[in-house]
């Protein structure tokens, strides 16, 4: 092990390194040996980047080998450092990488690049492949993951570390691109990450000058990318040559000694260096290079031209982290030890957090409402928060901007700032940063449900985060209020429409959209408790009434993301025949379907049709995914088969809705934008109020067209 290789696992800066004449020779044969492994990998599946792959080699091996604290045989430790590779496309370099540096991920697994179940994917994805700590390959996402990971770090280090007791103390490395840096995404991360002065972040910047249509002189040339950085607040450095790792290890070791701002690397390359013809090309960013371009590289390099997947055993030892990762872990996990012994109740926070759970008794602390009451769901949002939100220490988030609207706070809690890391991010107007920065606290671990909100027409300008944080199936949740034309005279720029249905095609998503007050309760707990995947809350700006259910079904039913709210025939509630639809006298005539702040005025039309002899079911509908994960029994006791007249209802597009009314039902959506007037008065132009719910609902018992709502 070299001794420049920070292997202690203090909190004190290694020395800058200084290579060993003899070492020349071996880090020379690593560094070509990550671009033979990424020529062939590429060049085998016929398929993905090599040329930054090659580019970047030196840069890589530098940070893996001599730069970040992490241990290969565990790939969860909890100290370890962070690297994202934002450039997802040149992922085979750091396949290379883990495969040499000993991670579990074989010459095999190289070998099967891209391939149908290989471990090795066309983009980094997290937890597919050990060592990748987040999905990257939507430009732009991985440099603001980074930036969560680093405020996490930041966070946990504040929470946790006692004076002489510091078991948070680690750094997040990326690496980005022309177009991570082109991506808006990036810049809102950067303006927020130099705001909050995250020190502890590290950004290396690909200067290669090459994107896939050419050369950066076709759109980014007029900016100065390092002035924009440091106008952002970051420190910032330039390294000249890509291939002198002396250079990109000093400048990263001085990155690691700032203590006041984020860190900017730009770093100049030449893509596909040091092929031949290939270099400074942007051909060379996406297709394999050609066998005989391959062949023509190992030349120059010294290797021989007919192996392919060779890997000297020099490299193995030279590269390998095993050793110098466990001895690192170990160091910690003394320091841990006393720690723990010192401080048993933090430790348990501690654990807890790490293991994604809230303290004991949380769920108990729910708040439940009385019936009558007028409350908005966001309103009852905030009490529910307020209710949990000592047992999720480690839960943190914020609104882009709109705190006072969404309302989303953790009362007392403080905010995250400069100074402190208090519980409440001041996002700024950066939805699409927010959505990124989430991922990154929820992938760093140990941050107990994560949080961003906005309303939910902007959850458009997220949208490529959450569902990233889908694909990752992150424990996210996202809080959108003003969730519908209710919201009223901010008129259609401001009122979602198409959301709904737009949010639900998000596989793995859920998205949920309470009725009233304790039905939100509901949905929280729902949020909370999910381990596999993101939740979205829809909450209304509007008031809406608290149901009473004492003599409707319980608010619990949200759990099962549909239910029977009510049935005609319950004369004294829901008791009455809720379990066991038989029982009933006589066969449901209608089933009306809702949610959120339409389900009050779809259960009074329900019990004015009850009112003209009509038997009528009223099913609360809060998150389709849940019900569809219920068993057929269920589903089918709650919208009957035999029931063809089925009307849901809910003020977005309709199209979301037709699998569960069928073609013999109906829906009263929206197929249109909204309008600019009070919310009551949209609503009711739209058809949303009690009446035309009931006049909807009688036409389709007597088999009359609906007229389209536009
Ligand atoms: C949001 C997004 N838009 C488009 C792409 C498709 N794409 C992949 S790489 C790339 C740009 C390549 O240029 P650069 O980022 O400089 O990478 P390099 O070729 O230098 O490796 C594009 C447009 C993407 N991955 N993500
Ligand atoms: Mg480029």
């Amino acid at each position: 092990m070299a001794a420049t290789h920070q292997s202690s696992g203090s909190p004190r800066l290694a020395p800058a390194p200084a290579f060993a004449p003899q070492e020349r020779d071996v880090r020379k044969l690593s560094i070509d040996t990550i671009r033979a492994l990424a020529m062939d990998a590429v060049q085998r599946a016929n398929s993905g980047h090599p040329g930054t792959a090659m580019a970047l080699a030196p840069l890589a091996y530098t940070l893996y080998r001599h730069v970040m604290r992490v241990n290969p045989s565990d790939t969860s430790w909890r100290d370890r450092d962070r690297f994202v590779l934002s450039a997802g496309h040149a992922c085979v370099l750091q396949y290379s990488l883990l495969h040499l540096c000993g991670y579990d991920l074989s010459l095999d697994d190289l070998e099967r690049f891209r391939q149908w179940g290989s471990r090795t994917p066309g983009h980094p994805e997290r937890g597919h492949t050990p060592g990748i700590e987040t999905t990257t390959g939507p430009l732009g996402q991985g440099v603001a993951n980074a930036v969560g990971m680093a405020m996490a770090e930041r966070f946990l280090a504040e929470r946790f570390n006692r004076p002489g007791h510091e078991v948070v103390d680690h750094h997040t490395y990326a690496i980005c691109s022309d177009g991570d840096l082109m991506e808006g995404v990036s810049q809102e991360a950067a303006s927020i990450a130099g705001h909050f002065g995250l020190s502890k972040l590290i950004v290396c910047y690909d200067d290669n000058r090459i994107t896939i249509d050419g050369t950066t002189a076709l759109s980014f040339d007029g900016e100065n990318h390092v002035a924009r950085l440091a106008a952002d607040g970051w420190h910032v450095q330039r390294v000249e040559d890509s291939e002198d790792t002396d250079a990109l290890c000093a400048a990263l070791l001085a990155a690691r000694e700032e203590r006041e701002r984020p860190s900017f690397i730009q770093v100049r390359s030449h893509i596909a260096h040091p092929a031949p013809n290939a270099v400074d090309t942007a051909k060379a960013h996406g297709a394999p290079l050609g066998e005989s371009e391959v062949r023509a590289t190992k030349e120059a390099m010294g290797f021989d031209p007919e192996r392919s997947f060779w890997v000297d055993e020099r490299v193995y030892d030279h590269m390998g982290l095993h050793d110098s990762g466990v001895a690192a872990q170990e160091a910690w996990a003394q320091r841990e030890r006393a720690w723990r012994e010192r401080y048993p109740e933090l430790a348990e926070d501690w654990d807890r957090a790490w293991a994604g759970q809230l303290r004991e008794g949380w769920q108990a602390a729910l708040p439940s409402f009385a019936a009558g009451e007028q409350i908005a769901t966001r309103s009852a949002g905030q009490k529910v928060m307020a209710a949990f939100g000592s047992f999720a220490p480690t839960m943190i988030g914020g609104a882009a901007d709109l705190v006072e609207s969404t309302k989303t706070v953790f009362g007392g809690a403080g905010e995250f700032s400069r100074v402190h890391a208090g519980r409440n991010v001041p996002f700024g107007i950066r939805e699409h940063a927010m959505g990124a920065i989430v991922n990154g606290l929820a992938a760093h671990g140990g941050m107990v449900k994560p949080y961003g909100s906005t309303f939910l027409i902007f959850s458009d300008y997220m949208r490529p985060s959450v569902r990233l944080s889908a694909l990752m199936g992150l424990g996210v949740v996202w809080v959108w209020t003003h969730d519908s034309v209710g919201l009223g005279e901010d008129g259609p720029t401001h009122q979602p429409v198409e959301h709904f249905a737009a949010l639900r095609v998000i596989p793995r998503l859920w998205v949920v959209r309470p009725a009233d007050a304790n039905e939100t309760a509901a949905a929280w707990r729902v949020a909370l408790e999910r381990e596999d995947g993101p939740v979205a809350l829809l909450l209304s700006r509007q008031n809406v009434p608290v149901l009473d259910r004492s003599r409707l079904a319980a608010a619990d039913g949200l759990e099962r993301g549909g239910y029977v709210l009510w049935d005609s025939d319950w004369s004294a509630g829901p008791g009455d025949g809720e379990a066991d639809g038989d029982s009933r006298a006589a066969p449901t005539e209608l089933v009306l379907i809702a949610t959120g702040a339409e389900v009050a005025p779809t259960l009074a039309a329900g019990q004015t049709l009850a009112a003209q002899d009509r038997r009528v079911r009223v099913v609360s509908m809060p998150c389709m995914e849940l019900f569809e994960a219920q068993s057929p029994e269920y589903r089918e006791s709650v919208i009957p088969r035999e029931v063809p007249a089925r009307l849901a209802v809910e003020p977005g597009a309709s199209m979301s809705w037709w699998k569960w009314v069928g073609d013999r039902g109906d829906v009263l959506g929206i197929d249109r934008f909204g309008a600019s007037a009070p919310g009551p008065k949209v609503l009711e132009e739209l058809g949303f109020t009690a009446e035309s719910i009931a006049a909807r609902a009688s036409a389709l018992l007597k088999g009359q067209t609906p007229a389209p709502t536009s």
